[in-house]
């Protein structure tokens, strides 16, 4: 259902050329009307369509032996409420932002048995096009406590923290996303917001692991453009990182949506000739995302021409989805696992 929507409004924005005006609640964009429900789904993915194995009565996932590759499908092993496991909960806060001269929200996952005297790493992560610091921790669909929560109850991972920012940094309150160019900069903008503002306050009110041993990024399909982004500018910062079903826009192209002027040159899509690199380094999408098709391939290939070090994989049958989320976030819990006990 909110695929068909999601076609109707991109025909709509095709077919319509001088429409504009605000609409309580949906959002005018670049000349069509974008339901809130079409929003969240490009915010945190389009409806997921559960595999059967997930209605299993599955309780415990001890016994979970981590190999040493990717799996394209998170585990239903971890994505399971368990009897055995205190999950962590969403909660939401504000910062001032210098960067946009105003207040901005984050929600942040605190793990169950959350202490101020322990220290936990933290995992930024990056929402879609249209969302906001409530698009994950809105939608259960995603397992983000549940895989979180289960991988330290199982020993595989330390207790994380998770802070999922607003990612749109407008300087102006009342500017709205949008597929048109000046409607995408505050994305391009987050940067500054995360590396001086954001960052900055949670390393000082939360007891967070400092340093890119301890810092990990991650986003999905908008929020994986600015992953990929941010990585290539501030690889110091983010030692793994994962880039779920990257939207278009790094470097220039013209797709169903809008045309994009680049964030960066072809040729520029590499870290810094001495830069100390991420130590994990994942871009991933599904086989059928029907929205950001082959893009996130074309940055692998771009990296890979450029010589830089990434892992690339895609996820067999998932769409523009939880499925790519869940696997994206569980292969870098992985990778962080089997890197920090190597
Ligand atoms: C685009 C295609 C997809 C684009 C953004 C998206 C800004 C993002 C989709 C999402 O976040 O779900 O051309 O341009």
């Amino acid at each position: 259902m909110k695929k068909k929507c999601i076609i109707l409004a991109f025909t709509l924005m095709l077919a319509l050329d001088a429409c504009s005006g605000n609409v309580q609640e949906d959002v005018v964009v670049t000349n069509a009307i974008i339901s809130e429900e079409d929003m969240s789904s490009f915010a945190s993915g389009i409806e997921t369509v559960e595999p059967e194995e997930t209605s299993e009565e599955i309780t415990s996932g001890e016994g979970l032996v981590l190999d040493d590759g990717i799996e394209e499908r998170c585990p239903a092993t971890l994505t399971v409420t368990r009897s055995d496991v205190a999950y962590g909960e969403f909660v939401h806060g504000t910062y001032y932002s210098e960067t946009c001269g105003m207040d901005r929200g984050y929600s942040i996952l605190l793990p169950a048995d959350y202490d101020e005297d322990k220290t936990y790493p933290v995992l930024y992560l990056l929402h879609g096009i249209f969302g906001d610091e409530y698009s994950f921790s809105g939608d259960s669909g995603n397992k983000i406590k549940e895989i979180v929560g289960n991988m330290a109850a199982d020993g595989l991972i330390d207790e994380t923290i998770i802070v999922c920012p607003n990612m749109f940094a407008a300087w102006d309150p009342d500017q709205k996303p949008g597929f048109d160019a000046e409607s995408c900069l505050p994305y391009d903008n987050f940067i500054n917001d995360l590396t001086n503002d954001l960052m900055p306050y949670i390393e000082e009110n939360y007891p967070v692991l400092t340093g890119r041993e301890n810092t990990y990024l991650a986003g999905f399909s908008m929020g994986g453009r600015e992953t990929i982004y941010i990585t290539l500018k501030r690889p110091e910062l983010f030692g793994y990182v994962c880039a779920i079903s990257a939207a278009p826009g790094v470097v220039a192209t013209t797709d169903k949506f809008m045309s994009h002027a680049g964030q960066m040159e072809e040729s520029e899509m590499h870290f810094e000739e001495g830069a100390t690199e991420p130590n994990v380094f994942i871009i991933c999408c599904g086989t059928s995302d029907s929205v950001v098709g082959d893009y996130p391939r074309s940055y692998h290939e771009i990296l890979e021409t450029n010589g830089c070090n990434h892992i690339w994989y895609e996820i067999t049958g998932a769409d523009h989805d939880n499925n790519a989320i869940r696997s994206g976030l569980y292969n870098l819990f992985k990778q962080i696992s089997l890197d920090k006990k190597a």
